[in-house]
């Protein structure tokens, strides 16, 4: 009995001068005196041995022990977790939270690749409306009153205004160029068109494109292939090829389609070529002489080219992007994928 109570004075001494400064150091305290296993209960087990007329008198005396380890544990926790978050909180050498700078959507990387090649022959950019009139969409471009894309299900109009309707082609943009600019015009324009489509993997009823114009006195069809030729091997590189096929446009006469050698499978035949080796990437062709008069400019006097492609056909081309739709997502998963360009 009395080398018990001896041993509990000791034990208290021993308790006194703990220290714990770490987490794991505070368990072990825990472990050692108030686990199932610790010595607190150990000494609880001695009130077996203790005669009945001390029982009330010792029992004082564990009890008393119990709230002094107790409360020892808890002021061992209490300074060990003010110090860890004054850790923290003062921590200046932790890397700060990031922030996600985004990355460039790859039509506008590709768009200002192809700008910054046509402004290094001296075009100049312009801009327009996407809400348009008939006039400068279609009736100043010479399309005809009965031209199936002047159809409603060709084309969006507006509902407040049945003369209204979005754009179709940036066309409309090279018509207000023409109504306030005299030759010399050389001139791209870039923008979002539209079209009246079922949205699938190969259409959407939007889309981007970049068409260019350049009139002057004598401009001929040599200046088109060779301007072009010029554009494809800046964007491509040196190695491609082009092959012009007539085709018709009603803005041109003569028109032509360019196509150039398939960078997919190396012209050996592929899904995008279908096969042929050839993937054509623009239409063109001689400004039409009613255009031209359309807008007062002697036709006699001067002529000019013109051309038209989707950025999205060439950002596929360059990326391997086939499906139209993942454009207008806006997965990051996509998006990410294109960075460290223009
Ligand atoms: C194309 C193809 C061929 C074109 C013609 C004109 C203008 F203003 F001179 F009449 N602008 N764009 C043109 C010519 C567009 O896109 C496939």
């Amino acid at each position: 009995m009395e080398a018990l109570l001896q041993q509990i004075e000791k034990y208290k001494q021993e308790i006194t001068d703990v220290k714990a400064t770490t987490a794991e150091a505070v368990e072990a305290f825990r472990i050692q005196w108030l686990g199932t296993k610790g010595l607190l209960k150990n000494i609880m087990g001695e009130m077996k041995n203790v005669p009945n007329e001390h029982k009330r008198a010792f029992g004082q005396v564990l009890n008393d022990f119990k709230l002094f380890v107790e409360a020892k544990f808890e002021e061992l926790q209490q300074s060990n977790s003010t110090e860890k978050s004054e850790e923290k909180a003062f921590d200046w050498s932790l890397p700060g939270s990031s922030v996600p700078v985004g990355t460039r959507h790859p039509l506008t990387i590709v768009r200002n690749q192809i700008v910054s090649i046509f402004k290094t022959l001296g075009f100049a950019i312009a801009e327009g409306p996407e809400i348009e009139d008939d006039w400068h969409n279609f009736g100043a471009m010479n399309l005809p009153e009965d031209h199936p894309a002047r159809d409603m299900q060709d084309t969006f109009y507006i509902n407040q205004n049945p003369a209204w309707l979005l754009r179709t082609h940036t066309s409309s943009v090279q018509a207000r160029v023409l109504e306030t600019q005299k030759p010399p015009i050389r001139v791209i324009c870039p923008g979002r068109v539209y079209r009246n489509e079922t949205i699938s993997a190969r259409a959407h009823c939007f889309f981007h494109q970049i068409e260019g114009l350049y009139i002057d006195e004598n401009v001929s069809f040599a200046d088109l292939k060779q301007t072009l030729y010029f554009f494809v091997q800046e964007m491509f590189g040196k190695g491609v090829q082009v092959r012009f096929r007539p085709s018709y446009f009603p803005f041109t006469e003569p028109s032509a389609e360019m196509d150039i050698s398939c960078l997919i499978c190396d012209s050996k035949g592929c899904n995008v070529c279908k096969h042929t080796g050839w993937v054509e990437i623009l239409g063109s062709g001689m400004v039409h002489p009613k255009v031209l008069e359309n807008f007062g400019i002697d036709s006699t006097k001067y002529t000019g080219f013109a051309f038209g492609m989707g950025v999205e056909r060439i950002c596929q081309l360059k990326y391997q992007v086939n499906d139209l739709r993942l454009y207008s997502q806006n997965d990051v998963r996509f998006l990410k994928q294109f960075t460290g360009a223009v």
